[in-house]
């Protein structure tokens, strides 16, 4: 543990158990020896030209080989230039000379309950008519197209449809606003939007037409819309600009010559959150792309030809594109896909899927870790888990009782975890266990992958010693970086590499560890200073969480008198209401825990926190209310509104 001078942030999580891999996982997996992964590791670091040159010669078809692996350097580095290729072909013609033919790509339910199976011959058929569809509708190489639709192998055929034909996908989570589709639409200046009536959940129906009607009185550049019939009720068409996904494809052809591009062709755009209001448009190119996602599918995963595979994220978030969509085909894989809620019709729904599908690697996220865990064990264990052999995890840090949880109670103490870390920006895991060989740590995403060369420096750019918490950065770039943000490269250039000179900067704190682990401790901005320490929320959270009562906790900070900041901590609780008692039996165990430093000033229970629709806490959210300030911030991206209004009203 370092204090905190100013430059460092002050780590003080502790955990030391460590889990190897099993004999019987090692000996069957894709990277089973330390000394092959260290091989890999310092090739791809002293010669980065050879080692992804090799991997993409080996792993991509292209239809015209590159010139040059890499050119320039970081932030404006330009991966396999001179090569020719198509993403929608390595995706799925490759695999149509081969067995997998009739090998089964999709395996989707619906959340009535409704079961279909796509092979890879289906899939492929359905994209050529959905590409010749959208050039119909006039759309060229180079366009953008959005889509907001439900998660139905529909969503999969219209983005690979899309790079099919050259167009760049902007796909929007179903769950996002009118107004936020609206604001993308602009932002990207599409000119189709791919939709459905409605999808599914938790039973009710997610009305998306009405949605995408709305938002297109604010989207001029919007000339058609196309409607894909999901739930079956009534939706307003307006004649010569919406059409229905059926009709259009009752006579579409299923011949579509996959369009050659560019390596740095633009593949997509994704839309995150930053710190300001405005979404940032994240946009990923072609060859380095497909590259890091199918490299790091095979490595992290461990995928085998007879895996099902079950990515639970919607395809509307990075990690649904990277590794529902684009990394698993890449590979040949069979793909299970859920539309709906996990405790739909109740809590068993992924066990139930699970054991019925018979699902081999199932990756998720912490929160949705924690849901479970709250839910009970009961749920799982009326299900027969033995057919997986891996577990993931993305999309925060996990705290080590979640990791704990979902190791005995998922994993049934055999599978391992790999905690992916990565980004929207990153486009593919950059630090994960690799699981045949990785000792795992809970709550640490452990090394980085082959490529990836990370740091954890000062705000002024200085390397730091193991245990100090920093900035974690990239020191070399990456096939599957970000290229720029859509229409403002300024902004791509000040976010990620103005903040210290010549590195990408994640926004993220970490601290390695003297076996070279890395343990993310969040965003900088959720850094905590608390009386000249500073303290990642996380390590408070997960020091809550730990406790048998706490099934939930966000912790930020707020302006203190003397400490400078203070801690205050939201709680939710597994059963019960929470009283005085409980609040300080919780402040002595984070007290025991951690250490005074971190002893919470204010602990609130609440029945649930506000949340993203992918599920991050909004601490920003969470800073006003502990600090009494009107909400200043953008609350478009929040899930479920009332949460806030309820912690307000338990303020008087
Ligand atoms: C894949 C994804 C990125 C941010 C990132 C981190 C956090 C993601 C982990 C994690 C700790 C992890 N993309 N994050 N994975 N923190 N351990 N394994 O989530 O663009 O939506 O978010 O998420 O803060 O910067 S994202």
């Amino acid at each position: 543990m370092t204090m905190g001078s100013g430059e460092n942030i002050t780590s003080i999580l502790h955990e030391d158990r460590k889990f190897p891999p099993t004999a019987e996982f090692t000996a069957q997996a894709n990277i089973s020896s330390e000394a092959q992964y260290q091989e890999m590791w310092q090739r791809a670091k002293d010669d980065p030209a050879g080692f992804w040159g090799e991997l993409a010669n080996a792993n991509l078809d292209w239809f015209k080989p590159y010139d040059k692996v890499f050119e320039g350097v970081m932030p404006n580095t330009k991966w396999f230039t001179g090569g020719t290729l198509n993403a929608a072909y390595n995706c799925l013609d490759r695999h149509l000379t081969t067995w997998r033919k009739n090998k089964a790509a999709i395996i989707w339910e619906g959340e009535p309950g409704e079961t279909r199976v796509l092979t890879y011959q289906d899939l492929h058929r359905e994209v050529c008519k959905f590409a010749n569809v959208l050039k119909q509708l006039g759309v060229q190489t180079g366009d953008r197209v959005t889509i907001y639709m439900p998660l139905v192998p529909e969503l999969a055929i219209a983005m690979l449809a899309c790079a099919r034909i050259g167009a760049a996908h902007s796909i929007i989570f179903g769950g996002f606003s009118a107004e936020a589709v609206a604001d993308r639409n602009n932002d990207a200046k599409a000119r189709v939007v791919i939709t459905a009536d409605g999808g599914w959940r938790r039973g009710k129906e997610v009305p998306l037409k009405k949605a995408v009607d709305e938002s297109l009185a604010k989207s001029p550049t919007v000339e058609k819309v196309v409607v894909l019939k999901r739930v079956g009720w009534p939706v307003s068409m307006v004649p010569d600009r919406d059409y229905w996904w059926h009709d259009l494809m009752q006579d579409a052809s299923s011949d579509c010559d996959p369009v050659e591009v560019d390596s740095e062709h633009p593949l997509f755009i994704l839309y995150t959150s930053g710190s300001t209001g405005k979404p940032k448009g994240v946009m990923h190119t072609t060859a380095g792309y497909l590259l890091g996602t199918m490299m790091t599918s095979k490595w992290v995963f461990d995928l085998k030809e007879e895996d099902t595979y079950w990515c639970t994220a919607d395809i509307g978030w990075i990690t649904g594109h990277s590794y529902v969509t684009y990394g698993p085909l890449l590979n040949g894989a069979t793909v299970m896909m859920y539309e709906g809620a996990p405790n739909w019709p109740d809590e068993g729904r992924f066990w139930e899927i699970i054991e019925k599908y018979k699902v081999s690697i199932f990756y998720t996220a912490p929160t949705a870790i924690r849901a479970f865990m709250k839910w009970g064990d009961q749920w799982p264990n009326k299900f027969d888990l033995s057919s997986l052999r891996l577990l993931g995890s993305v999309g925060e840090p996990i705290n080590p009782e979640a990791w704990m949880w979902y190791h005995r109670v998922i994993g049934l103490e055999r599978c391992p975890i790999v905690d992916t870390w990565w980004q929207t920006e990153t486009g593919a895991i950059m630090m994960s266990p690799l699981p045949g060989i990785t000792p795992t740590k809970p709550g640490s995403c452990t090394r980085p992958l082959p490529g990836v060369v990370p740091d954890i420096v000062s705000k002024s750019g200085q390397s730091l010693p193991d245990n100090a918490g920093g900035l974690l950065v990239m020191r070399q770039s990456w096939p599957s970086m970000l290229r720029t943000l859509y229409g403002d490269h300024d902004r791509f250039l000040s976010t990620y590499f103005g903040e210290i000179e010549g590195l990408y900067f994640a926004g993220d704190g970490a601290r390695r560890d003297t076996d070279g682990y890395y343990w993310i401790m969040g965003r900088v901005d959720d850094v905590l200073n608390v009386a000249g320490h500073r303290l990642s929320t996380m390590e408070v959270e997960s020091a809550l969480v730990s406790h048998p009562s706490v099934a939930e906790a966000a912790v930020v900070g707020f302006p203190h008198e003397i400490k400078g900041e203070g801690i205050a901590c939201f709680v939710t609780l597994r059963t019960g209401d929470g009283n005085d008692s409980l609040k300080q039996t919780l402040i002595a165990h984070v007290r025991k825990t951690i250490g005074a430093l971190a002893t919470p000033d204010v602990i609130k229970f609440t029945a649930a926190l506000p949340k993203t629709r992918s599920g991050k806490i909004m601490r920003r959210l969470l800073r006003d209310i502990a600090a009494g300030r009107e909400q200043a911030g953008d609350t478009s991206t929040l899930e479920d509104l009332s949460v806030l209004a309820k912690l307000r009203e338990s303020d008087e």
